[in-house]
């Protein structure tokens, strides 16, 4: 296949895309200059020792990982000096963060988890970086206002992710379909390697933290009972694949068809509404599943039409396969 690099994708591919503006192109690589600097440093974790948790804990109430405080600051360093965007949103910070006066300011707003998975940092499993692209809703001249975060993710310019692992990939989508592009390290460019990704009908496969299972409603004991069942009509009981790391489920589920569900659970009474969050997790991956032919739903309503109420809300999430999505929601109505 022809090299082609994600700024050449662009401007071949996505010129009807109302993202292909010089600007978008622009701050799309400086995310993924953020993301080579986060790729080098998750490469040589284990030599830097910058391994392990840094003590303190992030909004969420979780444990600070070396290497995600990193990636965090690496990020709002990076892209509040690219000139595109008038605020960013961190699955680390509790609030926005407007982009200062003495910087060059644009209409777009970046949300990122910058590293989902960082719980599996000390064991080598695949992390990844999540981000989603707004466009500001008020006037340019006026400061940023929750008004223009909690947009639904309808909204989204473009989202995707960054993939840090046996190689080292970037998946996204601006509205025109989702296509994957893996590092070459040997001239550290983004290229092409899977265009016009599209996600099957329907998969073998159901990704869950089985370990949770006491904890569930009786409704995703039936939907997870489904796709485990010797009778469910499938043909074969799916089999379970679960890493524990959001992005590496998500892209296995991409590539291979089947379903990722975190359910609503009871395990800990004050987060009611699953563990993952709508803005930073849901939302992006949302996008990208459904322009890959693809589902994405809380169980009642699809992903992409909930309207965020905060900043770090959490939502259940089925993602996946059109027909597998479909199988699990029919078990909440
Ligand atoms: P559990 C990682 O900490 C994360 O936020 C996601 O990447 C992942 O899908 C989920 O949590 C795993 O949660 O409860 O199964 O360990």
């Amino acid at each position: 296949m022809r090299q082609i690099t994600v700024t050449e994708h662009l401007l071949l591919h996505q010129k009807k895309s109302p993202a292909a503006t010089g600007t978008f192109t622009h701050l799309l690589n400086d995310l993924i200059l953020a993301a080579k600097l986060i790729n080098r440093s998750v490469n040589k974790a284990g030599l830097l020792d910058i391994l392990g948790g840094t003590g303190e804990m992030n909004v969420q109430g979780e444990a600070v990982q070396k290497l995600d405080d990193y990636a965090n600051r690496a990020l709002i360093h990076r892209m509040e000096r690219s000139g595109a965007l008038c605020a960013l949103a961190s699955e680390e910070n509790a609030d926005f963060i407007p982009v200062p006066q003495k910087f060059t300011r644009g209409d777009y707003i970046l949300i990122f988890d910058p590293l989902d998975g960082s719980s599996n940092i000390d064991v080598n499993i695949n992390v990844g970086t999540i981000f989603s692209i707004l466009r500001r809703k008020s006037p340019s001249d006026q400061d940023v206002s929750y008004d223009d975060i909690l947009q639904p993710g309808v909204e989204q310019v473009a989202a995707g992710y960054f993939l840090y692992g046996p190689s080292t990939m970037l998946v996204y989508t601006t509205g025109l379909g989702v296509h994957g592009f893996t590092l070459d390290p040997t001239v550290g460019e983004f290229l092409l390697s899977h265009p016009n990704m599209r996600i099957k009908e329907r998969g073998k496969y159901y990704s869950i933290n089985e370990g949770n299972h006491h904890y569930w409603d009786e409704s995703t004991q039936k939907a997870v009972g489904y796709f485990k069942g010797k009778d469910n009509g499938l043909g074969a009981p799916y089999s379970l694949r679960y890493v524990g790391s959001l992005v590496a489920d998500f892209h296995r589920t991409l590539l291979y068809g089947g379903i990722f569900m975190y359910p609503m659970d009871y395990k800990q009474p004050d987060k009611p509404r699953g563990k993952l969050r709508l803005m930073c997790e849901a939302s992006p991956l949302a996008f990208v599943a459904e322009q890959a032919g693809g589902a994405a739903s809380d169980g009642r309503r699809r992903i992409l039409e909930i309207e965020p109420q905060a900043l770090h809300e959490r939502v259940p999430l089925f993602i996946g396969s059109k027909e597998d999505v479909a199988s699990a929601i029919g078990y909440y109505r």
